[in-house]
C-alpha cells in the first residue's frame, strides 16, 4: 500500500490555504453541506483498490480537464464551470428496476461509506493522470433498486441545461451526454460511484456533484455530473460513439494493442512528470476485470 501523502504536500500551499480561508468565511449551514463543491469530506476510509503510484497534483487534476458542456479546450471547464448550479441535486435510478428511487444528492453522499481509491485515469487522447477519488462501489447504489432479470445494461445521462452551459453549444456533441455499460461491468467493485477528489467534494468542472469513474476504459465511459441511471435491456447509446463510431466504441477498454484510428494507444503521457509510458491492457486492471470480457474479440469489440 502506498505511503499516505498529506494533501498540503501535493497541492501548492497558497491553493490550500486559500481554499481553507474561503471555507472559514461561510456560514456554518452552507459549508458543512456535502454538496458544496470543494468541501472537505468527513470519515473517508482508505480503500485496498489504490495504485502504489505517485498523484498527480491537485492543480493538474482541477485544471486540465474534459467537460463539452463547458468548453472543448482543456482548461474553459476550470474557469466556465465555476457557477454551475449543483444544489438541488437529484439523481433518479430507474428502468428495469423493482424499486425505482428518486436521490437527494445527501442521499447518495450517505448511502455507503465513502472510499479514498487511488486510481490511474487514461484518456482516450493519451494522457494519464493518477487521482485519490472518493465515493464507493457504484454496485451499492444498482443493488438497493433491485434490478429484474431484463436489466442487461446501464445507461447514465449527464445534466443538461443550455443556460448553465452555454458553450456547449459548439461541443458538436449531441447533448445531454449518455453513457453505459454492461451490467456485470457496472456491478464490478472497481467501477466507482465518485462524490469527491483529493479529500474534498468534487470541483463542478472535474463533474461535481456526482461522477461515474471506470478506470479500466478510456475516460469518456467515467461521465459526470450525473442525474439518471437507468437499467435497460439494450445496449444504450453512448456520446462519444453516436458521435464518431469507428473510433469510440462501446467497450472502449483501454487497450495497448488497438489503437485509435489516427493514433497509437500503445503509450502515454503522464501529466506532470513529463514521462512517457507504456500503456497497461485493461489500464493495469487486466487482474481484476480480464475475466469480464473471456471470449470475447476486443479487436471487433473496441
Ligand atoms: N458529461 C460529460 N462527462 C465527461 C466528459 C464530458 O465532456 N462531458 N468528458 C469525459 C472525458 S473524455 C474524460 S477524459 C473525463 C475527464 O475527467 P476529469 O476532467 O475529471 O479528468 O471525463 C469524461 N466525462
Ligand atoms: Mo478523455
Amino acid at each position: 500500500m502506498s505511503e499516505k501523502i498529506p494533501y498540503s504536500q501535493i497541492t501548492p500551499k497558497r491553493l490550500y490555504m486559500s481554499r481553507r480561508e474561503l471555507l472559514a468565511g461561510i456560514p456554518l449551514a452552507l459549508a458543512s453541506s456535502q454538496a458544496f463543491a470543494g468541501t472537505k469530506l468527513e470519515g473517508v476510509k482508505k480503500s485496498p483498490y489504490t495504485v502504489d503510484e505517485k498523484i498527480t497534483p491537485y492543480e493538474i487534476t482541477s485544471k486540465y480537464n474534459n467537460y463539452y458542456e463547458f468548453g472543448t479546450s482543456k482548461d474553459q471547464p476550470a474557469k466556465l464551470a465555476q457557477k454551475f448550479k449543483t444544489s438541488p441535486w437529484m439523481v433518479s435510478v430507474e428502468g428495469e428496476v423493482a424499486k425505482k428511487t428518486k436521490y437527494s444528492i445527501d442521499d447518495i453522499m450517505k448511502l455507503a461509506p465513502l472510499e479514498e481509491r487511488v486510481y490511474r485515469h487514461r484518456c482516450v487522447e493519451a494522457w494519464s493522470i493518477v487521482v485519490p477519488w472518493i465515493g464507493y462501489s457504484l454496485s451499492e447504489i444498482i443493488k438497493r433498486a433491485e434490478p429484474g432479470p431484463k436489466a442487461k445494461y446501464v445507461a447514465f445521462e449527464t445534466y443538461y441545461n443550455l443556460e448553465q452551459m452555454p458553450e456547449s453549444r459548439f461541443s458538436g456533441l449531441q447533448l445531454p451526454y449518455v453513457e453505459g455499460l454492461r451490467m456485470d461491468e457496472a456491478m464490478h467493485p472497481l467501477a466507482l460511484l465518485c462524490v469527491g477528489m483529493y479529500g474534498e467534494s468534487l470541483p463542478n468542472q472535474d463533474g461535481a456533484p456526482v461522477r461515474l469513474i471506470v478506470p479500466w476504459k478510456y475516460g469518456y465511459k467515467s461521465i459526470k455530473s450525473i442525474v439518471k441511471i437507468k437499467l435497460v435491456e439494450k445496449q444504450p447509446p453512448c456520446t462519444w460513439n453516436l458521435m464518431q463510431p469507428a473510433e469510440y466504441g462501446f467497450y472502449s477498454n483501454v487497450n495497448p494493442d488497438v489503437d485509435h484510428p489516427r493514433w497509437s494507444q500503445g503509450t502515454e503521457r503522464r501529466l506532470g512528470d513529463l514521462q512517457k509510458r507504456k500503456t497497461l491492457m485493461f489500464n493495469g486492471y487486466g487482474n481484476e476485470v480480464a475475466s469480464l470480457y473471456a471470449g470475447m474479440n476486443l479487436r471487433k469489440n473496441y
